[in-house]
């Protein structure tokens, strides 16, 4: 039978369910060892496992395929402290004016402050960017759809993709982050979205004694 226009048959693994469910439970409990960590060592990362871990991202679902999303791979010292300059002036404005008490209470247990080293000792500053137009053949600019779900799944799977190969990672998002498009020099129509900062954590590293909350309190099956 002719395969319909357009389509190609899925390549799809059927387990059984007992092999599911042994999946199942060892990414989980890989996942679960993922920690944010704030405290990097210098050591260098082969550049092939950010390449391969942003393929993995690219391949995540994304509204009408847009795939509206940019990566910045930051190596070189000079861009990594403007980088660490202009975040903490932004930083600092925040600690120092714009959180709310409330806010600042929130932050208390990750013991976070203005002052960002990691941004120039790690390794890799992933810069994701949200493009939230496409350029098409034409050259016009097409709208995107559901950018932010979908930037947001493919940071998740970036994520996850270092972390599967060793790579510790911090989500850093100072506010705001318009400093990024000028320094990196990206359009206007792309908005930055998250600093993944990757690399190895330093010898003793500590983090925060916090828990995630069980199944029972995340989840409910109807
Ligand atoms: N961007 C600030 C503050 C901050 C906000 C949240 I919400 C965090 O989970 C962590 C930090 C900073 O990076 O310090």
């Amino acid at each position: 039978m002719a395969g319909k226009e357009g389509f190609v048959p899925l390549q799809f693994e059927r387990l059984d369910d007992a092999e599911m469910v042994r999946r199942s439970r060892a990414f989980c409990e890989q996942m679960k060892r993922r920690r944010s960590v704030r405290d990097f060592s210098a050591e260098p990362v082969p550049r092939q496992v950010i390449e391969q871990a942003i393929r993995t991202a690219g391949s995540a679902p994304s509204g009408a395929n847009m795939q509206p999303w940019h990566f910045v791979v930051v190596e070189r010292a000079e861009v990594k402290k403007q980088i660490r300059l202009a975040a903490e002036d932004e930083e600092r404005e925040f600690y120092q004016r714009r959180a709310s008490q409330e806010w600042l209470d929130a932050l208390e247990p990750l013991g976070t402050d203005a002052q960002k080293p990691f941004l120039e000792k790690a390794p890799y500053l992933i810069v994701i960017f949200l493009k939230k137009f496409s350029g098409s053949e034409t050259g016009e600019k097409l709208k995107n759809y559901y950018t932010s779900e979908s930037v947001g799944i493919a940071t998740g799977m970036l994520i996850a993709a270092l972390h599967n190969a060793g790579v510790a990672t911090l989500t850093h998002t100072p506010s705001p982050m318009k400093f990024l498009n000028e320094i990196l020099g990206r359009p206007a129509t792309e908005k930055p979205y998250m600093i993944l900062v990757a690399g190895l954590p330093a010898q003793g590293a500590q983090v925060p004694a916090i828990e995630k909350k069980p199944l029972e309190e995340i989840a409910d099956f109807i």
